[in-house]
């Protein structure tokens, strides 16, 4: 994946022209720091040929980007977006309010609570404005949630994921039956 600062500094106001094909996962993250734990999510898309645009918005620290990215995310054609954020992670329950787009939650563990405080900030929405979330850290699993709700309507994501499980499930049969040899 591009460099995460050559992306927001290439064109701050136009994330989308960072690729040259329609992104269709908009992944984004309340810091640079968080980029590490939010890589995997982007290989993840990347793996499934799924178009995305990356970048950095913080709820607390950009506030009006954080709006005008959410209000505009769906007029630009993305599908779903993956929010990743730490400590008082308000950054993916604030773009749910601000989008009709689904929101994929992922909590960064901090330095201090370990992903708690990361996890019950995301997960503990109020009724009405949902964030699916993961695990602490488990951008993987924001990726693959995206391909599935990707594969609701474009019939290639979802082989592409029937295949990926069943490749899942005969690795660790593989495993199995090297254990009983
Ligand atoms: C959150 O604060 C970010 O999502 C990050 O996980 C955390 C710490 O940010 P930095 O101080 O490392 O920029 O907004």
């Amino acid at each position: 994946i591009k460099p995460i600062l050559e992306i927001v500094n290439e064109n701050e106001h136009d994330i989308s022209t960072t690729m040259k094909i329609q992104p269709l996962v908009g992944i984004i993250m309340g810091s640079d720091s968080d980029l590490p734990t939010m890589k995997p999510c982007a290989e993840i898309l990347k793996s499934f040929d799924v178009p995305f645009e990356l970048s950095i918005v913080s709820a607390h620290r950009t506030p009006n980007r954080m709006f005008d990215y959410a209000v505009n995310a769906h007029k630009r054609g993305i599908k779903v977006i993956v929010a990743g954020a730490g400590g008082a992670a308000h950054l993916p329950g604030m773009v749910a309010a601000l989008t009709p787009l689904p929101v994929i939650g992922v909590p960064v563990k901090g330095k201090i609570l370990d992903g708690v405080d990361s996890l019950y900030s995301i997960v503990q929405m109020p009724r009405g404005i949902p964030v699916a979330t993961v695990a602490i850290n488990n951008s993987t699993n924001a990726g693959i949630l995206a391909v599935r709700q990707l594969g609701a309507f474009i019939p290639g994501y979802l082989e592409k994921m029937q295949k990926f499980m069943e490749k899942q499930e005969s690795d660790v049969l593989a495993k199995v039956d090297k254990l009983e040899e």
